[in-house]
């Protein structure tokens, strides 16, 4: 692993954030970005699932409690998943797994846990439009008596949340990503309010709206359990 690359790392921390948020703004050049935009529309239609309020491609296999059968990742993904991981992303792991998720403007995701299957760290590239991930408390599970009453609805567990801006690179760990749960709200427009944490880091200001368009985001994780295939023999 890079020796230095935990201490380049670290003036990218949001300090404001439970442990552990990194966000690189312009991780990637606009040729880039306009790159993986296209690879990502170049890929067959059958690589894309449909599902409420986003579509996707998995890239890499499908995780699996088992094992995850490992498929080679194509040359652009792979670049890309070197490179976080070169940064010590994955504690000296390499990535090999990508979701490419898309959202029209005013899609999301339903706040969720990302599990057990990966290695616990997530690193995610935004391309096209910026977005807003929202960040909630688990819902509690203490008993009657013990908690202080008030129902837990989603805006209850509401916690903060983080401005990701196109061609960004967003690094969560720790509490952030073992504890929380994370979504992003089905809007087409987001006014910047206090409870953005990373306003400064992100190049923006509080009160400020942006309208959204159509995001697609990378997001490179490393599933530690593999099955490998023949085809794989002789790979690291
Ligand atoms: O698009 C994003 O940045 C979040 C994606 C996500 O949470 C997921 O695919 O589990």
């Amino acid at each position: 692993p890079c020796m230095s690359c935990n201490r380049d790392l670290k003036q990218f921390i949001v300090d404001d954030a439970p442990p552990t948020v990194r966000y690189v703004p312009d991780f990637i050049s606009e040729d880039e970005e306009a790159y993986l935009l296209q690879q990502v529309y170049k890929s067959p239609k059958t690589k894309w699932t449909q599902l409420s309020g986003r579509r996707l491609q998995n890239w890499g296999g499908l995780p699996h409690p088992k094992g995850m059968l490992a498929e080679k990742l194509p040359d652009w993904l792979q670049a890309y998943c070197e490179k976080i991981s070169s940064l010590g992303a994955f504690s000296g792991k390499t990535a090999n797994h990508v979701l490419v998720n898309e959202y029209k403007q005013g899609e999301g995701i339903m706040p969720h846990e990302d599990g057990p299957l990966y290695h616990p760290t997530v690193t995610t590239i935004s391309l096209g439009s910026h977005t807003l991930l929202d960040f909630y408390a688990p819902i509690s599970s203490l008993e009657d008596g013990e908690d202080d009453g008030a129902p837990q609805t989603e805006e209850n567990r509401f916690l903060l949340s983080l401005l990701v801006k196109p061609r960004s690179l967003l690094i969560l760990q720790d509490e952030m990503y073992q504890r929380l749960l994370h979504g992003i709200r089905p809007r087409s427009q987001d006014t910047l309010t206090d409870k953005v944490v990373n306003l400064s880091a992100a190049g923006a200001l509080q009160g400020e709206t942006l309208t959204r368009g159509t995001r697609v985001s990378l997001t490179i994780r490393h599933v530690p359990k593999v099955i490998k295939t023949k085809l794989l023999l002789g790979r690291k």
